[in-house]
């Protein structure tokens, strides 16, 4: 066959012209151009970003990197639709191994549960608790069917962990204490599951569910939550469906931005808690899976994480809201407990790997007179401001330093150095005590002290109690005696009150005492702190005080607090026309009232011998690494 060459057309290349060829050419580009943008530029294009970069490619490193501007676009966004909510710092925000294996086991403790009383509520749903840790077999990330090192890990606690008889008190009127507090957990849990079953947080007044923007696109905050405060309680029913939940509706693959803080104290330490009280494989593997989306936010230059993660693609932010990109110290110091129980299970060291690191900055660093302010650049390592608070922005880095010491089963000798050594400063520069005698802790602005106590500062009671006894022994009363007033004064805020519920913040100044002045101060969000340090002080005092101030708060709760479908914050602590913020918050349902049902138990329920409870109130137990390691031994043996 014969080609003519037709008049304009030219002979080469699909036959156009050189001129149409440019055209084309310069529209190709054009288009190729065009959709790199939507890949690469586009905020909703992340989807389509995991498929072409890996997850490290996603990670902002370096100042002034294109991942910057990803953070100025998300920052943008926020403000757009009105900010994230901010983390808990702002709004708010034992034994040497003695003898190795407990003196009676935990299976024993788990058949005395099924011949107690509790055996109504347990028949039933034991055989939904076998269906279910079936089904999560099968869907398992990653992690074995491990019960030998389940096994393990009950081998090498002291005590059975929920005591002699679920710790019930002989003392009928605690007993029925106890029994109040278990009534309020079934009714908050009721009306959640009725109203705003898989949603995060349960809107009384409302009637319906409430997501928010904390978790990242992770649902059921109040389910995971709830998971080891419902099995102590005996609410077995309820239970069961909690876990059914999580096998079949707890979705990790989310794709949002989340608070790395939160998504670790509620999530990874509600499924690490669930796990070693029940042995599920099903919580182990989904907190597997759950811990490696956490590890790109350590990818800065520093390894100190940034406040923000985005669960799918790994990117992570600081918030819009801390000074000039920094990190806070209450929430990349409130990872260690976690972190260390996630090597353990997964037998990887990564996560101890990253959390020791920040450690080993911190302890690197200088400190204004030994205080640990709350901004640090997660760039250049150096403080950002020197504001100092052992209430919101810092107040759980210290908890986590007593807590790891006591979690390593004492050999962090790190952890003690830097916590007794942060007491000290905090003692020489923030405790001051009031004209009306009450021992608080002020914040400090670099050397200008605020007489303001917060809400969350009132965990230090309990902390500084539980520390007493480790630091130099001729310090043990004096902790004690310190702890005892911090936990009097949180009280008084308490007792100030119309309603005997404590105000967000308090003041020293202007001439109140334990009372909040200012109008914004005045709410009351169902927070655990003051009744922690109950708890924490009637196990280690026995004095009764604890229990009825305990009980005072129950029944503000019940008179303030309880509406007709669950129980909601309040708005102002000191007026009794109750305005209701119609949020019944995930922590009221894990701390809260699992600190209260403590309070009115034994002191065998949950152990502080055996166990420690991470921020959010969810217990981890003693790692006793020369019993694990004889174990392992022995695992070994099985095995060959
Ligand atoms: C909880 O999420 C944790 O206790 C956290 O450490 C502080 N804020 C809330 C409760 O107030």
């Amino acid at each position: 066959m014969v080609f003519r060459k037709l008049p304009g057309v030219s002979a080469s290349g699909m036959g156009l012209r050189l001129s149409q060829k440019f055209v084309f050419l310069l529209f190709l580009s054009g288009l190729v151009t065009l959709c790199f943008g939507a890949l690469f530029f586009l905020p909703d294009s992340v989807r389509l970003k995991r498929i072409f970069l890996s997850k490290t490619e996603t990670q902002p490193v370096t100042v002034g990197s294109g991942s910057e501007n990803d953070a100025r676009e998300h920052l943008k966004r926020l403000k757009n639709q009105g900010g994230m909510t901010p983390a808990k710092g702002e709004t708010s925000t034992k034994l040497k191994s003695l003898s190795r294996k407990p003196p009676v086991s935990y299976e024993a403790t788990e058949e005395r549960l099924a011949g107690g009383k509790a055996q109504e509520d347990l028949t039933l749903p034991r055989s939904k608790t076998e269906s279910a840790s079936a089904k999560a077999t099968s869907s398992d990330h990653g992690a074995s069917s491990d019960t030998l090192s389940y096994n393990k890990f009950k081998g090498c606690l002291l005590k059975p962990p929920l005591g002699r008889d679920n710790g019930k008190p002989s003392d009928p009127k605690t007993n029925e204490r106890r029994e109040k507090v278990k009534e309020m957990m079934k009714f908050a849990w009721d009306n959640y599951k009725r109203y705003a079953w898989g949603k995060n947080e349960l809107r009384p007044l409302t009637r319906n569910g409430h997501i928010g923007n904390m978790f990242g696109g992770l649902r059921g905050a109040s389910i995971i939550d709830s998971l080891d405060t419902l099995y102590i309680m005996g609410l077995m029913e309820e239970y069961n469906d909690a876990k059914d939940w999580v096998q079949t509706s707890l979705d990790l693959n989310s794709n949002g931005e989340a608070s790395l803080f939160e998504v670790n104290i509620r999530y990874v330490g509600g499924l690490l808690s669930a796990y070693y009280l029940t042995g599920e494989e099903l919580y182990k593997s989904k907190v597997m899976e759950l811990g490696e989306k956490l590890l790109p936010a350590f990818n800065t230059p520093t390894g100190i994480p940034r406040g923000v993660i985005n669960l799918g693609s790994g990117t992570s932010w600081s918030w819009g809201w801390a000074s000039a990109g920094s990190s806070i110290l209450a929430e990349f110091g409130t990872l260690h407990l976690e972190f260390v129980h996630l090597s353990e299970l997964s037998r990887n060291p990564i996560y101890t790997e990253k959390v020791m690191n920040i450690r080993k900055l911190l302890n690197k660093i200088e400190k204004p007179h030994g205080l640990y302010p709350n901004f640090l650049s997660p760039v250049s390592g150096n403080w950002v401001q020197h504001h100092v608070s052992i209430g919101g922005l810092g107040d759980s880095f210290y908890e986590y330093l007593i807590k790891s010491y006591l979690m390593s089963d004492k050999t962090d000798g790190d952890a003690k150095t830097m916590y007794y050594g942060a007491l000290e400063a905090i003692e020489a520069n923030l405790v001051q005590k009031s004209p009306g005698g009450l021992t608080y802790m002020a914040e400090w602005r670099g050397g200008i002290l605020d007489h303001k106590m917060g809400h969350l500062a009132c965990f230090s009671g309990g902390m500084i109690g539980i520390g007493a006894d480790d630091g130099a022994p001729e310090k043990r009363q004096h902790y004690l005696d310190l702890a005892a007033e911090i936990t009097h004064t949180c009280h008084e805020s308490y007792t100030r009150s119309a309603t005997k519920l404590g105000p967000e913040a308090f003041r020293f100044d202007g001439g109140g005492e334990a009372t909040a002045t200012r109008l914004s101060d005045r709410y009351y969000i169902l927070r655990p702190e003051v009744i922690e340090s109950y708890m924490y002080m009637w196990r280690l005092t026995h004095d009764p005080k604890y229990r009825e101030w305990g009980w005072e708060a129950v029944e503000a709760l019940e008179q303030h607090c309880r509406v007709e479908s669950g129980f909601s914050g309040i708005r102002d602590v000191y007026t009794m026309t109750a305005s209701h913020d119609n949020m019944q918050q995930s922590f009221f349902l894990s701390e809260t009232l699992k600190y209260l049902y403590l309070l009115f138990s034994d002191d065998d329920l949950l152990p502080l011998e055996d166990w420690v409870f991470n921020t959010e109130a969810h217990p981890l137990p003693i790692i006793r690494k020369s019993c694990l390691q004889d174990d392992a031994t022995q695992d070994k043996t099985v095995s060959e």
